[in-house]
């Protein structure tokens, strides 16, 4: 049992009592932060609503978590591995001991009270990720108050207040500043992705657990995992093991416990780009190439291509537990298929032109996903061909521009945003207030059509990025996207540069954090927090 401390009793009691000291701070006014950041709000993303005070509290030295009251068991230690780590980084790499048993302790706030209603602890899309963070001011009971529907909005108000705290160098503790604080808080958007792309180049894993802890201090949910490309197939597919000769070499492969790592405490969008995009397939399996003269897309023609896609989706199925897979779809070149014998006769014996046999295949590759119990993202070049052919469980995802995403829901389908000009962040010449002023609902108005953005992506394509400067390349634009999805659109900043020095102390925490974000402008002196 990991629950700590007074009995439930006491903490309900307390735990009311501090509701209603909060309630009358606020009655007799107490400053209401706005998205902006004014008051010295510094939280990125900004919450729903955030109000606050100006009295400082100290983080006492032995301070402690407890979820009395709770109907969430934490089984599998969701909540206790992310107060380790809630721990970790709010102590930094600081060497001294935080002794708060010399200060007044009616000053030393002795823990937080966790209160979470449901007992499940599936990570998926959709789940509620709000949370209500209450941290008192300088009186007793000092416990500062968590409450969340999941353990993931939990885990997300574990987040927001490690951004209150703060090292206190002349008292040498951790303090919070501004208490009390009343924090309620949920996303504006289901879906907010980063894009990976291992097939260009291999990024090893403690990269890409680093990038995902990154993640989660932006409040992004979704790593989409563009595993498989031209270049190199890393992963390792049970069902057809030489599939991974298509690696760039022994060492730079994924096992399917290596996948199972990738997924933990974040949603996967684990992406199987086809036909197009998928040379290295071949390496392994030749007869997935139609010739030697034409490896790509893949044979459309041969019934072992749909078999070897069925073998992978089967294997993915059982490690990448959200409920999308993303099957590509672009930049497909058919222009071969005709040039090759056996394909161009196939074509003929179904009464296919390339484009039909192109939908086709994609068609083909949503059945078997769908039989795996999956829903579908796809490419917008899919909807951009035969939109209405697409299964109604498809989701489209944007990247060319254009005013897809309007027509998209137009049609009654569902949508993700990554348009090349304003989220691509391998376009090194986008800049961090053209990320933040992306708005997913442009010139979509009507609200059931509004509900069918599920959300938007930014895509770290991996042509140009490798271990050495991955992070410095998401970051911080990435987070200039994550606000964008996060908080609600009227708390949004109506000008980029009103949230300069906000999101520069959010870039100098995560330095801090150990993510080797750039600066905002390479030509701006660095920022210091404080
Ligand atoms: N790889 C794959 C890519 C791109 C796409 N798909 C891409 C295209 C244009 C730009 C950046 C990336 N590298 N599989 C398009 C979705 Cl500018």
């Amino acid at each position: 049992m990991w629950v700590l401390g007074v009995t439930e009793r006491r903490v309900m009691g307390a735990f009311w009592v501090l509701n209603l000291v909060l309630f009358l701070v606020q009655v007799v006014g107490i400053k209401g932060a706005h998205g902006i950041g004014e008051h010295g709000v510094r939280i990125w993303p900004m919450p729903l609503s955030v109000s606050h005070s100006h009295k400082s509290l100290y983080v006492g030295k032995d301070f402690k978590i407890m979820s009395q009251g709770s109907k969430y068991k934490d089984a599998s230690g969701i909540l206790k591995d992310g107060f380790s780590r809630f721990l970790a980084v709010v102590k930094g790499a600081h060497v001294v001991d935080g002794d708060t048993s010399k200060l007044d302790q009616s000053r030393v706030l002795q823990g937080l009270n966790v209160f979470i209603s449901s007992t499940k602890d599936e990570l998926q899309y959709g789940i509620d990720e709000s949370y209500k963070l209450l941290v008192p001011s300088p009186d007793k009971p000092t416990y500062a108050h968590l409450e969340a529907q999941t353990v993931y909005g939990a885990l997300h108000g574990l987040q927001t207040l490690s951004q209150l705290c703060q090292f206190n160098f002349s008292s040498r503790v951790i303090e919070i500043l501004m208490t009390p604080w009343i924090i309620n808080d949920q996303p504006r958007f289901s879906f907010r992705g980063l894009l990976i792309d291992t097939s260009r180049h291999y990024q090893p894993l403690p990269i890409i657990k680093n990038v995902i802890d990154s993640m989660a201090y932006a409040k992004l949910n979704v790593l989409h995992w563009h595993i498989v490309d031209t270049q190199s197939f890393p992963l390792e597919i049970p069902s057809y093991p030489k599939l991974w000769d298509g690696a760039y070499s022994t060492s730079e492969r994924y096992t399917m416990a290596d996948a199972a790592e990738i997924k933990r405490g974040i949603n996967v969008l684990a992406e199987l780009d086809v036909p197009g995009h998928a040379l290295s397939w071949g390496k392994g399996y030749p007869s997935l190439w139609p010739s030697k003269d034409c490896q790509e897309p893949l044979d459309v023609s041969n019934e072992f291509t749909f078999k070897v896609i069925d073998g992978i989706l089967s294997d993915f199925s059982k490690v990448f537990k959200y409920k999308f897979v993303h099957l590509g779809g672009d930049e497909v070149n058919t222009s071969c298929w005709t040039l090759t014998p056996h394909v161009s006769k196939w074509l003929k014996e179904h009464s296919m032109n390339e484009s039909q046999a192109y939908q086709y295949f994609v068609l083909q590759a949503q059945k078997i996903a769908l039989l795996h119990g999956y829903e579908i993202v796809n490419w917008e070049e899919t909807f951009n061909n035969f939109g209405n052919k697409l299964s109604p469980k498809t989701v489209v995802h944007n990247w060319l521009g254009g005013g897809v995403a309007q027509r998209v829901v137009a049609a009654g389908l569902r949508c993700i945003v990554s348009n090349q000009d304003k989220w691509y962040l391998d376009h090194l010449d986008t800049t961090w207030e053209q990320f933040y002023m992306n708005e997913p609902l442009t010139n979509i108005t009507k609200s059931e059509q509004q509900k069918l953005v599920i959300g938007g992506e930014v895509c770290m394509w991996g042509e140009t990025v490798d271990a050495s400067d991955i992070q410095q390349t998401i970051w911080p634009r990435a987070a200039a996207a994550a606000e964008r999805l996060w908080t609600p659109y009227d708390k949004l900043a109506k000008e980029a540069k009103q949230v300069t020095g906000r999101l520069a102390h959010f870039r100098c925490l995560l330095n801090q954090r150990g993510i080797a974000a750039a600066p905002l402008a390479a030509d701006t002196p660095l920022t210091q927090p404080g």
